[in-house]
């Protein structure tokens, strides 16, 4: 009996001792609005919705006070298509189901507030059916002042949730964002997307102040991100448990089955994100170990010394081409071709425009021009080149009849 006792203290210890070294454990999160120093977040998470042409068939009654224009729009949130009217009155005044029984006459107008350049009205809560949640899903709804019917509206998150982690033995601010608009902070990218989606709207998004600068950064350095499994700090890897409601994440140290990508392209650096684990990768000549998975590049830099030592930097995207996706499930290494030798591609759009710029003016054609810089796996780079962080001149162009004479020249403009 008494050896069985140690055998099982034993066994606990044993238990005890490795969950010590590996898990990182749970956290609890905390709900916060939204304020102006987090629009980095906010914006990451905006979600366009086109007006609906007619009045929607299920709407059952506007409200009784509505006195404007009325222009409808049909929300994809909570899982459902929320009804919303907006009555352009003055202010105008926003009308939304938030109920879900396709009824107006029982809501209350969110009025709009302005910056002067946007109209904002909120926050909006709903209620998520059969989830009890501390904090209903909570949205802000932004439209352009000069649009009287607006063409659409912005969705934004009124709000995220946050904690300070440990891992590793450092604390870290973590934050989680609802940028699917479920009411639930655990939906993770599923990849491939979908041709002209935005990433933001189909998966949740986490944000990791890894350089611990009090801020979440997501230019040079990618620290927001959509959500995947795990995410990596130093090299080191932390599976993610989140729950449904935001309440609570869960992270333990994990060494994931890994893969090799090698791009041939030495001063490639590129971000990467992921079902797995969102990456950025630099250095190492341009061939690192990734835990197996799927992978999207989001942005890419090229970044070459001449030999004055001057650093060049081209940046790019990968809309089309290899590096859009990236399959890294079932190899131990893969070879992708990207860089150089670049090739320039220009193309021509032809457009009617009249003097004001606006669209759909009769007097005389305009011709956009537009550069771009491609690589070997068809990544797209902007003709915007730096040396030591200064923009070179942006380049010249001729164009020249059939016979070779100079028809137009000019300059390009970046924009
Ligand atoms: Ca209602
Ligand atoms: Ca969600
Ligand atoms: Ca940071």
């Amino acid at each position: 009996m008494k050896k069985g006792v140690v055998v099982a203290a034993c066994a606990v210890w044993i238990i005890t001792g490795a969950s010590l070294i590996w898990a990182q454990g749970e956290f609890p999160m905390k709900y916060t609005q939204f304020s102006t120093s987090d629009q980095n977040m906010q914006y990451r998470c905006m979600k366009h919705v086109m007006k609906a042409e007619h009045s929607p068939s299920r709407m059952k009654a506007l409200p009784r006070d509505f006195s404007g224009r009325a222009t409808y729009f049909l929300a994809p949130l909570n899982g459902r298509q929320v009804l919303m009217v907006m009555d352009s009155s003055t202010p105008p005044n926003l009308y939304v189901d938030t109920n879900g029984n396709d009824d107006l006459s029982d809501e209350k107008p969110f009025t709009a507030t302005t910056d002067g350049q946007r109209t904002q009205f909120g926050p909006i809560s709903f209620s998520s059916p059969g989830v009890k949640e501390e904090v209903p899903l909570s949205i802000r709804v932004e439209t352009f002042l000069r649009d009287a019917v607006p063409q659409y509206l912005t969705l934004m998150p009124d709000g995220f949730y946050s904690s300070t982690v440990q891992l590793g033995g450092e604390s870290y601010s973590l934050a989680l964002l609802d940028a699917n608009f479920d009411g639930r902070y655990n939906s993770p990218l599923a990849l491939p997307i979908p041709a002209n989606s935005l990433t933001g709207s189909l998966s949740d998004i986490i944000a990791l102040d890894t350089n611990k600068d009090g801020n979440f950064d997501c230019v040079q350095r990618m620290e927001i991100y959509p959500l995947a499994k795990m995410v990596a700090v130093n090299d080191v890897y932390y599976s993610l448990k989140i729950a449904p409601t935001g309440a609570t994440v869960n992270l333990e140290k994990v060494a994931p089955p890994m893969s090799s990508l090698d791009v041939k392209c030495p001063g490639a650096e590129l971000s990467l994100w992921s079902d797995i684990c969102p990456t950025q990768t630099s250095g190492s000549e341009g061939k690192w170990k990734l835990p197996a998975g799927r992978y999207m590049t989001n942005s890419i830099r090229l970044v070459k010394k001449d030999s004055q030592g001057a650093e060049w930097v081209l940046t790019g995207t990968a809309r089309e081409g290899k590096l859009r996706d990236i399959d890294l499930r079932q190899k131990k290494s893969a070879v992708l071709k990207m860089g150089p030798p670049l090739v320039m591609k220009v193309q021509a759009y032809k457009f009617f425009g009249n003097s004001s710029g606006a669209p759909g003016g009769q007097n005389g054609s305009q011709v956009s021009v537009n550069m771009s810089l491609v690589g070997q796996a068809a990544e797209q780079y902007s003709a915007r080149i730096t040396k030591d962080g200064h923009n070179l001149p942006p380049p010249k162009f001729k164009i020249l009849s059939a016979a070779g004479k100079i028809m137009e020249s000019g300059d390009f403009e970046y924009g």
